[in-house]
């Protein structure tokens, strides 16, 4: 692959965006690459995945500008459908991606960070909606990803003002968790990973997967029902068996002895 690292760090794996004269801005490759890399992730080895950008100063300036420029109606419709289908595939994949937002995230960058589960970022960080200001609207799920993370009104201001935000806003309105100096933000992003490596991938998956089906869902107890049978699902794999053995038993190590092999 040209323009897409990937990394397996045990149980977990990064995927660098790696186009970095552009400020890795995304162009039909790099979102083949990526789809073609979800796509070959090994599920039963790998569960959690982080995704950021090469560089130290963009995660990504979003879509290809060189290339959009010349698209008509018919392909501009056909980059987007590109675009919303592997950010949604991200969004949908099975396992938690956290995103590590080193730098810029404008445009695409800013909605490739939302379809991810979590994004936490470096200090130098920018987001933005700068689609207004090139004649277009957001077109890979931007206008329906940040009302829902951070409240209709801020998104609102966000994507009509096409003002671009630094980090230290970004985390007062709750588009990242958290911020870390530059150097330290893949090795925060890896803590994260790794930890919820540590636990119980079925159980880990299903909380995703009730998560997103219950804030899909029309009402309450729609959402509801989605976590019972997802939480139903849990029962009898030998994570919970485990899970809830070595909690009661006093003796942990026998525990530790009968699941070995599991
Ligand atoms: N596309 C292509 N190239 C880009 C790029 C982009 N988005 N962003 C940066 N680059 C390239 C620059 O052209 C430059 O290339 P060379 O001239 O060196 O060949 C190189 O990266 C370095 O950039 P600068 O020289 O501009 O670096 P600065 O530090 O001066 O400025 C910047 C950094 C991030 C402020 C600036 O590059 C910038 O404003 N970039 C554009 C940011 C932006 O507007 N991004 C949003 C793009 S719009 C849709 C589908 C998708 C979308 C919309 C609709 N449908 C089909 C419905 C998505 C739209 C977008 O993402």
């Amino acid at each position: 692959m040209e323009y897409i690292l990937y990394e397996v760090k045990g149980q977990y794996a990064i995927i660098t965006i790696n186009r970095e004269k552009a400020l890795n801005a995304l162009n039909s490759q790099v979102l083949d690459e990526l789809n073609e890399t979800l796509d070959n992730v090994d599920l039963n080895e790998i569960r959690a995945l982080i995704i950021t950008g090469a560089g130290e100063k963009s995660f990504v300036a979003g879509a290809d500008i060189g290339e959009m420029s010349t698209l008509t109606k018919a392909e501009g419709e056909a980059f987007g459908k590109k675009g919303n289908d592997v950010f949604r595939k991200l969004e949908t994949f099975p396992i938690p991606v956290i995103a590590a937002v080193n730098g810029f995230a404008l445009g695409g960058g800013c909605e490739l960070s939302m379809s991810c589960d979590i994004r936490i970022a470096s200090e130098n960080a920018v987001f933005g909606q700068p689609e207004v200001g090139l004649g277009i609207t957001p077109g890979f799920g931007g206008t329906q990803r940040l009302a829902r993370l951070i409240g209709a009104g801020m998104a609102k201001q966000m994507i009509y003002t096409a003002r671009n935000i630094k980090a230290d806003e970004a985390l007062r309105v709750g588009l990242v968790n958290a911020l870390y100096p530059m150097e330290e933000l893949l090795p925060a992003a890896e803590k994260m990973a790794s930890g919820i490596a540590k636990n119980a991938p079925i159980a880990v998956r299903n909380c995703k997967k009730a998560i997103n089906d219950g804030l899909d869902a029309a009402n309450m107890d729609d959402a509801l029902v989605i976590e019972e049978k997802l939480f139903g699902d849990c029962f009898e794999t030998e994570d919970q068996k485990y899970g809830m053995a070595f909690f009661l038993d006093k003796n942990k190590e026998k525990v530790k002895e009968a699941f070995k092999n599991k």
